[in-house]
C-alpha cells in the first residue's frame, strides 16, 4: 500500500484507548493510528500521571477515501456517546484540529442527538497539544498476543507504530473489518506462519 501524500488529522476520546485505535485502524482510507493523551493543560503526561488530560486516538487518514463525516460516525458508533464517563480519563471527547472539523463536529452531534433522542455527553474542543502515549499501549491488540506482537515488531522494526499495515491487522485482531478485506490483505502479506495462524485465530 503506497500512503497518499496528503493526509488529515483527527483526534478523538472514546474511552479506553485501545478499543478505539483498534476501530478506526481497520478502517479503509485510515493510513496512520497512535494513541496518545489530550484535552488537558498538565505538562508531560503519562499513563500514570495523567492530570486532567483524556486518553486519545490520533488518526491520520486520506480525505479522497474518507470524509471526517464518515469518520465521526464510526467514532461515533464505536463507544457510549450517550453515558458520561466516570473518569476525565475516559470522557467522550472530539479534540478539532481545526475551525472546519469543529463546526462539523458540533453539527453532527447535534445530527446524532436528533437522530438517537437522546443527547450526546460527547465534549467538542479544539485540539491544543498531543502526548504520544508510552509504546505499549500503540497497538495494543496486536501486542496483547505475544507472539503476534513481538515478531511484528521484529518485522516492522521502527515502523511497527506508524504502518497501515499493521493498523489494519491489529483492528483485524479485534475482530473489525470484514472477512474479505482481511483476507485481501493477509494473501499480500509475507508473514511468518506463526504470525498467520494466530491472526487467524483472532479474526
Ligand atoms: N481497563 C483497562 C484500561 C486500560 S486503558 C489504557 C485496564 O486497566 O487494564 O486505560
Amino acid at each position: 500500500t503506497v500512503p497518499p501524500s496528503e493526509t488529515e488529522t483527527a483526534t478523538f476520546g472514546a474511552g479506553c484507548f485501545w478499543g478505539p485505535d483498534a476501530r478506526l485502524g481497520a478502517h479503509e482510507g485510515v493510513v496512520r493510528t497512535r494513541v496518545g493523551y489530550a484535552g488537558g493543560t498538565t505538562p508531560e503526561p503519562s499513563y500514570y500521571a495523567l492530570g486532567d488530560h483524556t486518553e486519545v486516538v490520533q488518526v491520520e487518514y486520506d480525505p479522497d477515501e474518507l470524509s471526517y463525516e464518515d469518520l465521526l460516525e464510526t467514532y461515533w458508533s464505536c463507544h457510549d456517546w450517550a453515558s458520561t464517563a466516570p473518569k476525565r480519563q475516559y470522557r467522550s471527547v472530539v479534540l478539532a484540529h481545526d475551525d472546519d472539523q469543529y463546526e462539523t463536529a458540533l453539527d453532527r452531534r447535534t445530527a446524532l442527538e436528533d437522530r438517537a433522542g437522546r443527547s450526546a455527553a460527547t465534549d467538542a474542543e479544539r485540539l491544543e497539544g498531543f502526548t504520544r502515549a508510552e509504546e505499549y499501549h500503540q497497538k495494543y491488540e496486536l501486542r496483547s498476543t505475544p507472539v503476534i506482537g513481538d515478531e511484528l515488531e521484529a518485522l516492522y522494526g521502527d515502523a511497527f507504530v506508524d504502518s497501515t499495515v499493521v493498523a489494519r491487522l491489529n483492528g483485524f485482531a479485534a475482530g473489525h473489518g470484514d472477512p474479505a478485506q482481511r483476507d485481501e490483505l493477509l494473501a499480500a502479506l509475507d508473514l511468518p506462519p506463526t504470525v498467520r495462524t494466530e491472526l487467524r485465530r483472532r479474526f
